[in-house]
């Protein structure tokens, strides 16, 4: 038929309904142990931040808990969370990451 669902009645053309894909925040989380260096490291390896962006990223974590390393789709947000987390315990750190829907 001709009723926009199928592509067979003549002058019918195809508007796809895009939806937006929905956004995550990355998250760092303080704690007590994990060495400020190996913050700024992964900042700079996993999240492309600027030497200087990361410092002020990880010191933002260590004053008040938590602090944002990027906003992504959630494939790659989930993605970043777990190399983080792979990474940190091969190093036998801590340090916490996690997402959050924005
Ligand atoms: N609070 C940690 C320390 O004093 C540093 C840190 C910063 C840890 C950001 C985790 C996240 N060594």
């Amino acid at each position: 038929g001709g009723d926009g669902h199928d592509n067979t009645s003549l002058m019918t053309k195809i508007r796809p309904k895009l939806k937006r894909p929905s956004l995550y925040r990355v998250l760092l989380l303080n704690d007590d142990y994990t060495p400020m260096e190996f913050v700024q490291y992964i900042l700079e390896r996993f999240f492309n931040k600027s030497p200087e962006d990361a410092t002020r990223i990880m010191l933002t974590v260590h004053h008040t808990g938590v602090g944002e390393c990027g906003i992504y789709t959630y494939e790659i947000a989930e993605t970043k969370v777990t190399q983080v987390m792979d990474f940190s315990r091969k190093n036998n750190h801590p340090l916490q990451c996690v997402m959050e829907k924005t």
